[in-house]
């Protein structure tokens, strides 16, 4: 195998020639179940009601700061971030026969503009099928530049969205993927999610992470960031 062809079938050429790539089976069934009540109860009892995104799950729970920093989702890492790793913060996002949205096409960047660069990783807690709200990613199109604009619903709320879409319907993958599965994803790749059309439950924690370095100021709201792999 040459250089070339190493490279593009490694993780990191993967990663580097689409903007993501797919874990499959880092958590277990049984780890899935135990995190999905620790969630339910972090919902409960910290979330805003009816809450479909809460943040600093890491900060709360010893659990969740378990998973941020689990060697399975750590060792990908360390071969994706060779400048080393630092956990940012996470999120759960929870979708039910209630919160039905599809996630919009948005590139996470957009909220953290003039910071340094940033991946996610998106385990699902529930099998994420195109019928429950699974991600789905445009790959390469993290090589682009895309523009969001604030889009008005039907129900009066606004949402961000990727203006300038260009990318046709056949381009898009929709990760159908087990419970415990993860995606790494660029800060810089269009993404979003089917819409939660099942009728059940989907959880999904999303934890972020960043080359080490000293904290800007975007970083001061995170309580739970930590040098996972030192620069
Ligand atoms: O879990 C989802 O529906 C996608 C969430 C997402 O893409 C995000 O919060 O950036």
């Amino acid at each position: 195998m040459s250089s070339t062809q190493a490279l593009s079938s490694s993780l990191a050429g993967r990663f580097a020639r689409d903007g993501f790539v797919i874990l499959p089976d880092l958590i277990a069934p049984a780890e899935c179940d135990r995190l999905k009540a620790e969630a339910r109860r972090v919902l409960d009892t910290h979330a805003q009601p009816g809450a479909s995104v809460h943040l600093h799950m890491a900060a709360t729970s010893p659990l969740f700061r378990e998973l941020s920093e689990d060697p399975r989702v750590l060792g990908p890492l360390r071969e994706l971030m060779p400048q080393g790793v630092m956990f940012l913060s996470d999120k759960i996002v929870y979708k039910s026969a209630t919160k039905t949205f599809p996630t919009p096409w948005h590139i996470d960047c957009f909220y953290w503009r003039n910071t340094r660069p940033k991946l996610s990783v998106w385990i699902p807690l529930d099998d994420a099928t195109a019928a429950n709200g699974t991600l789905t990613v445009v790959p390469g199109s993290h090589r682009k530049d895309w523009q969001m604009v604030k889009k008005g619903l039907a129900n009066g709320e606004f949402h961000d969205e990727v203006s300038n879409a260009d990318w046709r319907e056949g381009d898009v993958v929709t990760c159908a993927i087990r419970r415990g599965t993860g995606i790494v994803f660029s800060d810089r790749l269009v993404h979003g999610s089917t819409p939660n059309a099942a009728g059940t439950d989907r959880y999904a924690i999303i934890s972020t992470y960043h080359a080490p370095a000293p904290d800007e100021p975007f970083d001061l709201d995170f309580p739970a960031r930590k040098i996972l792999v030192p620069a």
